[in-house]
């Protein structure tokens, strides 16, 4: 029986990219938990191929095999399950990253077999389960057969190949209730929420089908599982269509906040909510594990301290669930896969070495800045020239920004109530306690601050300096 949940943290979302199952669950105990993030999205669970002649690639793991979960280069079944069940008991959900649109590719012709040893060619996918059930062949796919070619054209972009994938035809009831079979899985496991990968590329209808088929609890959580679909949204397909069938990731959010960072243009960040999805709606994010290849404005690699700033940001601002990235680092290829060993598994993270960049530790205690502002608005302070920001957050939470290379002291009115404050940004407040090397008092309403160069101040009411 799943044990008892632990009281969930907030919203705030942390994309472990690529971290074992066995990594996952210690993190929860050891950081995520106690510092207030409320959900992990692993990378994809499902047996996926194994390309040793390119090296491993990161990307095997989006071109499926078959719906079972044991011995992926993450772990085994064993590992995941213990994995969902120790993270709960932190308080922290497990998102996991659900690919429903296709599954291998032509690249992947001959590979065989899967990372479970399941054989497979493009189109045939004989033993889904591995219990000789059920399984898909040359009808479950689309009949277009090809790539897409013109992005424009709605049909194409749903019912031809996302590059060379084998496209499923997920019209068709055969294959919902199969994809549904796998995500009713996960939920029994205990999966709180997915992410639909290439959501797009199905049309609405179809997603609205296969969440149809899902179960309503979430053992140990108790609510409908969470759903965030990757979309984006161009002026074929907005993102905000798909909002009836879950949240939606806001990619104009991740451009907007990259380039205001990358250019030091903070004040720009006032207006970064117009226009875009409704952010009950919306994913926000810095980067992701494609745009950090594809659209590196401002990444863990490009300028570590400002990418940083930008992370601490978009969980101290009221738009969207934030989603965190942390990565690993690499040289030469954008395919180059995380730290491995040479049959491919994955290595065990231990943060700041080895590759494992880690880059939510950097932002120490905001994720419990996020949960305890979530609701109240925003309230710009003056700041200074373009590049330094304050705001308040209703009289919850106060937070400063500082992208320059000087310290700026600031002294600003906020409505934070009279008293002496942990400062989140630079430390953590766990189990009641303020670990920060940095503390404010609020007097009369005033407040001096010291926003280090390249840094952050956050204060709010649910960690007290003393
Ligand atoms: C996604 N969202 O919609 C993922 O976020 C993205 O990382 C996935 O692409 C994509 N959709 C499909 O799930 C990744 C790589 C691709 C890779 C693909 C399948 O960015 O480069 O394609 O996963 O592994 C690779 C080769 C292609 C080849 C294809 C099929 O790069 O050249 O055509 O495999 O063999
Ligand atoms: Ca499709």
């Amino acid at each position: 029986d799943a044990p008892a949940a632990a009281e969930a943290n907030g919203n705030a979302i942390v994309h472990l990219f690529q971290w074992r199952w066995e990594s996952v669950a210690q993190e929860c105990e050891d950081f995520l938990g106690p510092n207030g993030f409320g959900a992990v999205q692993v990378s994809p669970p499902q047996e996926h191929v194994v390309l040793s002649a390119q090296g491993f690639p990161w990307w095997q793991d989006y071109q499926p095999v078959s719906y079972k979960i044991d011995n992926t280069r993450r772990g085994t079944a064993a590992d995941f399950q213990d994995m969902v069940d120790r993270c709960r008991d932190s308080g922290v959900k497990i998102y996991v990253d659900a690919i429903l649109n296709h599954m291998s590719g032509s690249g992947s012709v001959g590979a065989g077999p899967g990372s479970d040893g399941t054989e497979y060619g493009k189109y045939e996918y004989p033993d889904l389960y591995g219990d000789g059930t059920h399984g898909y062949s040359r009808q479950d796919f689309n009949a277009c057969g090809r790539d897409i070619s013109n992005w424009n054209d709605r049909w194409e972009v749903q019912n031809c190949e996302l590059v060379g994938l084998s496209d499923l035809a997920t019209g068709n009831d055969y294959v919902r209730d199969r994809l549904a079979q796998y995500l009713n899985g996960l939920i029994d496991m205990g999966v709180a929420g997915f992410r639909y990968d290439a959501a797009k590329h199905m049309p609405l209808a179809d997603v609205e089908a296969v969440n149809s088929r899902l179960r309503t609890t979430v053992p140990g959580w108790d609510q409908p599982p969470y759903i965030f679909q990757e979309v984006i949204g161009d002026g074929t397909i907005g993102a905000g269509e798909y909002t009836g069938a879950g949240d939606v990731t806001e990619f104009e959010y991740h451009r907007r906040v990259s380039a205001r960072f990358a250019e030091a243009n903070l004040q720009g960040l006032r207006t970064i909510g117009d226009g875009l999805i409704n952010g009950d709606d919306a994913i926000a994010f810095v980067v992701n594990h494609d745009t950090q290849r594809s659209d590196p404005t401002l990444t863990h690699r490009t300028d570590r301290d400002r990418y940083d700033l930008a992370q601490a940001f978009m969980l101290a601002y009221d738009y969207g669930t934030a989603q965190v990235m942390s990565s690993y680092d690499w040289t030469g290829s954008n395919d180059t896969g995380p730290p491995s060993e040479s049959d491919g598994t994955t290595r065990a993270t231990v943060c700041g070495q080895d590759g494992w960049v880690c880059e939510h530790r950097a932002l120490n205690g905001m994720a419990t800045f996020a949960n305890a502002t979530d609701g109240t608005g925003v309230d710009w302070k003056d700041g200074d020239g373009n590049a330094r920001i304050a705001f308040d957050r209703g009289t919850a939470g106060f937070a400063a920004f500082n992208a320059t290379d000087s310290e700026w002291s600031a002294t600003v009115d906020t409505a934070l109530p009279d008293g002496e404050y942990c400062d989140v940004a630079n430390g953590t407040f766990t189990g009641g306690a303020c670990d920060s090397p940095n503390r404010y008092t609020v007097s009369g309403g005033s407040l001096t601050v010291q926003v280090p160069p390249e840094g952050a101040v956050a204060l709010h009411v649910n960690a007290p300096g003393s």
